[in-house]
């Protein structure tokens, strides 16, 4: 049997912040770590070891004593901390960001999903080479005496290498699925995607909704990638995605490995934000900021989300104050277990009725086409209409069985026409 590696987790928070150990634990969890201690310091960071330097000498003793092989810190780490955590701990030192990369790195299938994974890590990489490479430089790191800067160098050359390398297949990779998407979301199938916290249950709910089996593990980022398939509701057909889950404070190096996920939503016509209502009002709410915090920086529009509130065969009671809680973020709501296929009828219902006949569209269009535009256009519903340099921007509403004879038109033109879906906050005319 193989014996998981024992760890440490450390989180260290101004007064104000929250606790998450709890949540880091869980994510140790599912990286595969024992975790044996968890270490909390309120306090300001320090600059040479995050935690004050007596808490670390204190960490230092229990490392030896429980034995721990490693030691995990919520905050992020600069590259000169690791150093020193690491030498003072006598133990490899690693911050969330690249626990949560390691988690992703075990799970990634996609080519793209490696990729992706890989030039975060290589990123992060290079950040703490450059800080060796300074300390070389004064003399600091042991070790590297004579020769030393030049072999740091020469591997902080080749990380370089390897991510414009890395940075160029997944601008292929990404090309080539932007135009899938567009094309897709362009399509007269209108798109409905799930997101939401790690765990909220939107795979158990894809599976409710599709009858397809998808990977349920009950760890924090059990799905990596977003898996799509058709669904009919009350005879309309929709296309429906199950997606990667969000977490609190996502730091910018993931944000850029979520990227595909991200655009993904952006592009589709309803987005149902998955909530595990079976948690305390005080994480009910900390999720709900985390996601709408991601889906904004989207730039998804609140009125094209339904909260889908999960897990309610699991609240005895204080039902009606969490509910509070998420209508103070998002207007509609509906009550689910996905896991027993409760209430499915009802979401049915308000999918069916969100998903638009309509779909708003934004066209760029060099100015030397206008006029040949209008004679397009006769029949369209613009929304706005703006001059920016030499390009028109013009927002319009079209019905959606109008959209490819729209871009046939537009394509015969054949000159500089950008087309960009966008999310609106229209509701639906039956
Ligand atoms: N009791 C109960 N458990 C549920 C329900 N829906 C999901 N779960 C459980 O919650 C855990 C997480 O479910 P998932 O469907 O994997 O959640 P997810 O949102 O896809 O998670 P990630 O892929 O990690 O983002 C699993 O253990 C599920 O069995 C529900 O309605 N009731
Ligand atoms: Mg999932």
């Amino acid at each position: 049997m193989k014996v998981s590696t024992k760890v440490a987790i450390v989180q260290r928070r101004l007064r104000r912040e929250r606790n998450l150990l709890f949540e880091l634990k869980e994510l140790a969890k599912a990286a595969g770590y024992d975790v044996v201690l968890e270490l909390e310091q309120v306090r300001k960071p320090d600059s040479r070891y995050q935690i004050g330097y007596g808490k670390a000498k204190e960490l230092a003793e229990l490392v030896k004593e429980k034995d721990i092989e490693k030691v995990i810190f919520f905050n992020e780490l600069k590259p000169v901390q690791i150093h020193n955590l690491s030498k003072l701990l006598g133990v490899d030192v690693i911050d969330r960001i690249t626990l949560i990369l390691e988690i992703f790195a075990r799970r990634a299938g996609s080519k793209e999903a490696k990729l992706q994974i890989e030039l975060a890590m290589l990123k992060k990489q290079l950040s703490y080479l450059k800080e060796q490479l300074h300390l070389a430089k004064l003399g600091e790191l042991p070790g590297y005496l004579g020769g030393g800067e030049y072999i740091i160098d020469s591997y902080r050359e080749h990380v370089a290498r390897r991510i414009t390398k890395i940075k160029r297949e997944l601008e292929k990779i990404r090309a080539r699925k932007n135009i899938y998407w567009r094309r897709r979301s362009l399509a007269e199938v209108p798109t409905i995607v799930l997101t939401g916290y790690t765990g909220a249950g939107k795979t158990t709910l894809f599976e409710a909704l599709t009858g397809e089996k998808g990977y349920v593990d009950g760890k924090p980022f059990a799905t990596l990638s977003t898996t799509s398939r058709r669904i009919t509701i009350k005879g309309k057909t929709l296309i429906v995605s199950d997606t990667i889950g969000f977490i609190d404070s996502l730091p910018p190096i993931l944000v850029e490995a979520f990227y595909t996920t991200l655009a993904e939503i952006a592009y589709s016509d309803l987005v149902l934000l998955v909530v595990d209502i079976s948690e305390p009002c005080g994480e009910i709410k900390r999720k709900v900021q985390a996601s709408l915090e991601a889906l904004r920086h989207v730039g998804v529009f609140e009125d094209n989300i339904i909260a889908v509130l999960n897990k309610i065969d699991l609240v005895n009671n204080g039902l009606e104050e969490k509910i509070e809680i998420v209508k103070e973020y998002v207007d509609e709501f509906v009550l689910v277990s996905a896991k027993e296929r409760n209430g499915l009828e009802i979401l049915y219902d308000k999918i069916y009725a969100k998903t638009r006949k309509y779909q708003h569209l934004q066209l760029m269009i060099n100015m030397n086409l206008l006029k040949k535009i209008w004679k397009i256009l006769r029949k369209t519903k613009i929304l706005s209409f703006q001059i920016s340099d030499s390009t028109a921007i013009l927002k319009i509403e079209i019905e959606r069985s109008d959209l490819k004879n729209l871009f046939y038109q537009l394509r015969e033109l054949d000159g500089d026409i950008k087309i960009k879906p966008i999310n609106t906050s229209v509701k639906v005319r039956a």
